[in-house]
């Protein structure tokens, strides 16, 4: 069978020999060894990603891995360099799941972002192996497809009401049956509505401001104008983004559940869980939750106690696809659906881990897709596909990635940032309420 980058054109046909050999070889041979762990650190789009590549003892044979944390991307790297490269040289590239666990007790100190990255970067690389191997891609490794492709939706937004419902509607007009919409706060600073439209409001500080009263009005006056302009059809979907106290979220759900959102996003923080029960026992409003989340202390209570209905976790923030195809299990004995988290900030290969387990598990909900760029496009070869509102995983096996390191070295860390961005390395800045007050943002 033509690998990837034999498909792709990117790889030699000494290369291509060497993996038949391999192919031929492996029936019965001592695995393949680890012979080096690197980092590719790029910033295609303005978001810094992470991804790491292992490269086996077997001529040809490596592996790709997702390890993006784009507001801390610099300290993922010497997670992978310093600590996990000399722990992983020489280990047999076959026994994931026991690496996986080697990796995650091997630092005592366990469950954090930083170092579940770097743990999902090499479990994802030795689940691209397996595939390369086995010549086939991941999704057939995990029991195949559960359906053709994955259902997606794509983000509306605008700093008024009207260019949101213009921009739902040209995301209809691709496809799509499901959108995202998010709408700025006059003089605030809104997520995931570009620009404040109007004079920033003047705070108690310099920075910038974020009234969750004020956001919760605008979001509900957006939820009733998309139903009126956009029709009962359409799949409506928006971000709290944990901006809302968690008494203001319980009213929040109950006051958006007329609007039969597909699901409202992240109303609480991830430290606030406790209060889900009490969303639950006053709405009815379909409730989605996860992205923020490393640690099995976060997920199991909401999954378990089946207080949301979609669990959205960033793939490599909980150390990769070994721990989140068990997350999906669990999630599918109590009747919660998957919905990964998948923005901007999260490499191709974390695109493709995404879209292998949205098929291979039964309960798929809907899959968040963010375009990717052309510069992006050109580090990383054979991407999942888009076509009308459905991603489809590659056909290749692994991930059916292969990145151009030419090309990575002109998007290096930095490339695109400016001021404050670039004086945070690509972390975020501050939001406060008027008065002054920290808020997450
Ligand atoms: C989403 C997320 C993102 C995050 C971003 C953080 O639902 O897509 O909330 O927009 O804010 O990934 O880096
Ligand atoms: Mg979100």
């Amino acid at each position: 069978m033509k690998t990837a980058g034999a498909a792709l054109g990117v790889i030699s046909a000494r290369e291509l020999a060497a993996q038949d050999k391999v192919e031929r070889a492996t029936r019965g041979m001592p695995a393949p060894t680890i012979k080096d762990v690197r980092v590719i650190a790029v910033e295609p789009a303005h978001s810094r990603l992470v991804v790491v590549r292992i490269d086996t003892d077997q001529d040809g044979l490596h592996g790709y891995g997702c390890a993006t944390f784009t507001q801390r991307a610099d300290a993922v790297i010497p997670a992978v360099e310093k600590y996990l490269k000399p722990f992983l040289m020489g280990k047999p590239v076959d026994r994931i799941d026991d690496t996986w666990q080697a990796c995650y007790a091997s630092s005592y100190w366990r469950n954090g972002p930083v170092l579940n990255n770097a743990i999902s970067g090499v479990d994802m690389a030795l689940w691209d192996i397996k595939g390369r191997q086995a010549a086939m891609p991941v999704y057939e490794l995990l029991g195949g497809k559960c359906r053709e492709a994955a259902d997606c939706y794509t983000h509306a937004s605008g700093a008024e009401i009207p260019q949101t419902i213009e921009s739902a509607k040209q995301i209809m007009a691709r496809g799509f049956r499901h959108v995202r919409v998010q709408v700025g706060v006059p003089g605030m600073e809104g997520y995931g509505a570009g620009g404040r439209g109007t004079a920033p409001i003047q705070g108690l500080h310099e920075g910038p401001v974020f009234e969750p009263e004020a956001y919760i009005r605008r979001a509900l006056q957006l939820f009733e104008a998309a139903r009126k302009e956009l029709g009962d059809e359409i799949e409506l979907l928006h971000d709290v983004h944990e901006r809302v106290t968690p008494i203001q979220a319980v009213r929040f759900a109950k006051e958006a559940e007329k609007y039969r959102l597909f699901y409202m996003e992240d109303p609480l923080s991830p430290e606030d869980i406790a209060y889900f029960k009490m969303i639950r026992e006053q709405s009815a409003t379909q409730l989605a939750m996860g992205e923020l989340f490393n640690s099995p202390h976060e997920w199991t209570p909401l999954i378990a106690g089946r207080l949301i209905d979609f669990i959205r976790i960033h793939v490599s923030q909980a150390g990769g696809l070994t721990p989140v195809r068990k997350i999906a299990a669990m999630a599918e004995i109590f009747g919660v659906r998957t919905a990964w988290h998948g923005p901007g900030d999260l490499s191709p290969v974390g695109v493709a881990c995404n879209v292998t387990l949205d098929l291979a598990c039964h309960n798929f909900g809907i899959q968040e897709y963010t375009a990717f760029s052309d510069a992006t496009r050109e580090i990383f070869q054979g991407v999942p596909e888009m076509r009308n509102g459905y991603l489809y995983a590659s056909e290749s096996p692994g991930w059916g990635i292969e990145v151009d390191d030419k090309a990575a070295a002109k998007y290096p860390f930095g490339t695109g940032e400016r001021g404050r961005s670039q004086r945070l390395n690509g972390g975020w800045g501050e939001v406060r309420t008027t008065d002054g007050t920290i808020i997450k943002q």
